[in-house]
């Protein structure tokens, strides 16, 4: 199954965080597409719930030292 979810993303202070989070997702495998945004403060993500859980998502985020806040 392939669910998109928005996730609110704490801790971005500049755009390179916006595309350190982005890249870190995009090579996660399960994760088909990830979009980081620095000024919306999200990551919205696109994945396969049979490869990767949502849970993962999130620690993949916390282990570069951000915070996933809640989702939307
Ligand atoms: Mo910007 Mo983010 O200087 O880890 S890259 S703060």
């Amino acid at each position: 199954i392939v669910k998109t979810r928005v996730l609110r993303v704490g801790g971005m202070t500049c755009v390179s965080c916006q595309n350190k989070i982005e890249k870190k997702l995009k090579n996660t495998a399960g994760i088909i597409s990830a979009e980081v945004s620095y000024n919306e403060g999200t990551a919205n993500v696109t994945y396969d719930t049979d490869i990767i859980s949502y849970k993962t998502i999130v620690g993949v985020i916390e282990n570069l030292d951000y915070m996933v806040l809640t989702d939307q």
